[in-house]
């Protein structure tokens, strides 16, 4: 392994310790160097985040031992590998989590302590890791942590931006966005690699060429930039295994523009590669909605093809051929954004490794599976033709030919029925015509994936019908998971050591189907007394958080209700806050002895809207209005407070969590893929709110209907409510709110009207109005559940026990083995 000779090896083996050690004495002498080596700042004198950079280096130390024992280990035994390829990751904070998976989160405690310092207030030093916008990037990081976990050999690949997503911030009550320059004050769980690069090309010609009597396309580029790697370790919890999250950052390439150069035009050339940085700048912020814009088109094949040389390089290495090919590569497709791997794998294979196009489709075939993530047909990828044309000529060609193909396959099987055709054709006609990459990834993978039970089924009768009557054996679903080493380890250690003390072990932690134990102590009035006790705990530190944000107090014997996600319409945020209004607007009518019965609440809402999308940017408007009116109104006092938690992300997340008595999931019924944020609430112990969608479904199933407060219409009634349009009846409640905000009740009525518009009449797609009176009874039923303490109890041990089939170790083990057919792969070193 070390290149000249064995005395060489065996004298490095003598410098080195065996692995570093963890003692306390050792942790400090390793923080102390760090602060005197590589942060540069005197041992004598340095301050909270001076120690933090300290610490997360020395923890890095640790990580990298393990990475590298992992990384030989699987070089090694050269097992089948995932490589998961994902446009976004949204990592938060690492420090915590490396610990706690490490196992030496009490070491480094004690080490600091003596220090002077405290875990937890470093901790708080650390910024989050932006690199993705909503439930996707935060389901892709969940499920690193549980393939590090459960041993599988993989590998993420994603794009490294510079600015991640936008940083919300709040004057009078808008929202406005600010830049995310995460990298500036450095970033200790990267390792940049500079000898790891590959060109990437864009633009140019494609030429013929012959080559030993046969004919070849050869594509030459215009314009090339470098890809560098920067791997983030990811430990595993009660593993050494620690997997790499390999990230491209672009760089300008040396073989740029020499031309430029040769005739003299050395500034302007210079300024220019500079250019080439920009590639890996931005994270787009907006989730869904699609604009065909070059620089995300360049963004997805910069990464793309950055990953797929990686992983061909990877192969070759042990290979002489690409026979094996399918049986050691499973590529797994994040929804559609990095679909251009299917063109690129079939050029490399085409035109670089020369295997003809029988056996480079045959490969395609067997490698890649696809997991979609919306329900909605408008949030489906597409590429305007002319632009993939330019941008990467060639891959154009590529799909054309795939698509020739496939339509003269399914013409075979399905005869000339033209719609159908047109409707399953990768290209889109029309005015513009159009690369639909959710047709290429259906055509191309083995399996499609939904992300529920229901998403599937919507997948398999609406979305892609007609694939769906083709290849039925291809559609399957995982539904999705949560990891509960960071949503219940990390975030709420209160929790965490009250189920191992009552479980009587640690092992839920690896095996979270053993939660299910806690169902035997549910009428247990000791763990009552300490549940109750937890809670409290996490809704004072929340209550404090709310404090220092908006200076708001709120009482502590309050129903914590919240609401935290992305701004969409069909989230339905609105109708939180409408179901707020009426609220406050029956408080007020009422006489005091009516109102000692009502249930104090706070309610909290938190999430971003993207930066063009006006109705959502509304709503979160609407949110603080109506909140500075009744913060500010002394007759209700405690009754009623509403709060908007400004910037939410994941390190907020992991604060309001377990400080929720009550978490809202209100999304139309058919227009939620799965939802994730319900399964850290309910691992949680918080009680859910919800209509029948996405995974919820699976969590009645889990948990009860009885411990639950389920409301509005169910998927299959969805379509007739629509129907009825005007004649639709919606209760004199939702009339009368609705017609408190259009007559300025809160200001601005001019500026709401377009709001209030949206949802009267027939203009009610996401049907506020029509599951108004169901969502205000389920909202009485929780009012009257809360005030029966043990009852209230009870739901809530018996939602966090029957959480364990929303672990992401459960989905993860379900695509190793049904959909990647990979086996786990340990080190024991
Ligand atoms: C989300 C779905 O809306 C959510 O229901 C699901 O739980 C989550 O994915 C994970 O599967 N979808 C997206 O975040 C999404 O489509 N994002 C756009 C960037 C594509």
């Amino acid at each position: 392994e070390f290149g000249d000779g064995k005395g060489k090896a065996e004298r490095m083996f003598g410098l080195m310790d065996v692995f570093l050690k963890n003692d306390p004495i050792t942790l400090q002498k390793d923080i102390l160097d760090h602060v005197e080596f590589t942060v540069a700042k005197s041992r004598f004198n340095f301050d909270d985040f001076e120690a933090y950079q300290a610490l997360a280096h020395c923890v890095r130390d640790r990580l990298i031992e393990r990475w590298h024992d992992t990384q030989i280990h699987f070089s090694k035994k050269d097992p089948k590998r995932l490589y998961f390829l994902s446009l976004e990751f949204l990592m938060g904070r690492s420090l915590s989590n490396s610990v706690i998976n490490l196992g030496i989160r009490d070491q480094f405690a004690d080490a600091l302590s003596q220090l002077g310092f405290e875990f937890e207030v470093l901790a708080e030093q650390e910024g989050d890791a932006c690199l993705g916008n909503g439930g996707l990037a935060r389901l892709s990081a969940c499920q690193m942590d549980s393939l590090a976990t459960l041993d599988y050999p993989a590998i993420g690949y994603g794009l490294r931006y510079q600015y991640g997503l936008f940083r919300q911030v709040i004057l009078d009550g808008f929202q406005h966005e600010q830049p995310d320059y995460w990298l500036n004050f450095g970033n200790p769980w990267e390792i940049e690699r500079v000898h790891i690069t590959y060109t990437v090309k864009f633009y140019g010609t494609v030429t013929d060429e012959v080559l030993n009597g046969e004919k070849y396309k050869v594509w030459v580029p215009g314009e090339m930039v470098e890809a560098v790697a920067y791997d983030n370790p990811i430990p595993g919890y009660g593993t050494r295994n620690t997997i790499d999250l390999r990230l491209w950052a672009a760089k300008p390439s040396d073989q740029h523009d020499m031309e430029a150069y040769n005739t003299g035009d050395y500034v302007d050339a210079v300024v220019n590669r500079q250019r080439a940085e920009s590639i890996s700048s931005l994270l787009y912020p907006d989730d869904r909605s699609y604009q065909g814009k070059e620089l995300r088109l360049k963004q997805q094949y910069f990464f793309v093809s950055a990953s797929v040389q990686d992983i061909i390089r990877r192969f070759k290495d042990k290979h002489k051929n690409f026979d094996e090919f399918p049986e050691k590569v499973a590529l797994q497709l994040n929804d559609t954004h990095p679909s251009l791997a299917i063109a690129e794998v079939m050029r490399v294979l085409l035109d670089e490794e020369h295997l003809g196009r029988k056996r480079a489709w045959d490969i395609v075939c067997k490698i890649f599976s696809f997991t979609t993530h919306t329900v909605s047909t408008d949030a489906l990828e597409k590429i305007p033709v002319d632009l993939m044309g330019s941008l990467l000529p060639r891959h154009l060609q590529i799909i054309y030919d795939i698509n020739f193909n496939f339509m003269e396959e399914l013409k075979k099987m399905i005869g000339l029925d033209y719609d159908r055709l047109a409707r399953m054709s990768i290209v889109e006609e029309g005015a513009v015509k159009n690369i639909r990459m959710a047709n290429m990834s259906i055509i191309c993978s083995h399996t499609v994936n939904g992300v529920s039970r229901l998403h599937s089924e919507l997948l398999k009768t609406k979305l892609f019908k007609d694939f769906y009557e083709l290849w039925p054996h291809k559609f399957h679903y995982k539904t999705n998971g949560v990891t509960q080493r960071r949503w219940i380890v990390v975030s709420n250690p209160s929790l965490c050591a009250l189920i191992s003390k009552w479980l009587g072990t640690e092992a839920w932690i690896r095996d979270i189907d053993l939660l299910i134990g806690l169902r035997a102590h549910v009428t247990n009035a000791k763990l009552h007394q300490e549940w109750k006790m937890v809670k409290k705990v996490n809704k004072v530190r929340l209550a404090e958080y709310i404090e220092t944000m908006s200076g708001l107090k709120v009482s502590l014997d309050a129903m914590f209700d919240v609401q935290t996600k992305r701004m969409h319409e069909y989230k339905r945020q609105l109708l939180n806050i409408l179901g707020i209004i009426h609220r406050y607007d029956c408080i007020k009518n009422m006489n005091k002895n009516d109102r000692k019965k009502v249930v104090p609440r706070v309610c909290i809402i938190g999430g971003k809207a993207a930066p063009g999308y006006e109705m959502a940017k509304k709503i979160i408007k609407l949110c603080h209005v109506v909140g500075e009116k009744i913060n500010k109104d002394n007759d209700i006092g405690d009754l009623l407070k509403l709060v908007f938690i400004p910037d939410y992300n994941v390190s907020v997340a992991e604060l309001v969590i377990p400080g929720a008595d009550l978490s809202q999931h209100l999304s139309t019924a058919g227009h939620e893929a799965s939802g994730t944020s319900s399964m850290k609430y309910l691992m949680n112990g918080c009680l859910l709110l919800a209509t029948e969608d996405g995974s919820t479904i699976e969590m009645i199933e889990e948990i009860g209907k009885e411990n639950m407060f389920l409301f509005g219409a169910k998927v299959d009634e969805t379509a007739a409510l629509r129907e009825k349009g005007p004649a639709l009846k919606v209760p004199l409640q939702f009339l009368r709110v609705v017609r408190m905000i259009r007559d300025g009740h809160f200001g601005l009525k001019d500026y709401f009207q377009s709001l209030c518009d949206k949802i009267e009449g027939e203009n009610d797609y996401f049907l506020l109005g029509a599951d108004f009176a169901s969502y205000l009874e389920a909202q009485a039923a929780a009012d009257k559940a809360f005030v029966d303490e043990e009852r209230w109890t009870k739901m809530s041990i018996l939602s966090a026990a029957g959480s364990g089939r929303f672990s992401s170790d459960r989905t993860i083990q379900e695509y190793a083995e049904k959909t990647w057919r990979i086996q786990p792969c340990r080190c024991n070193s």
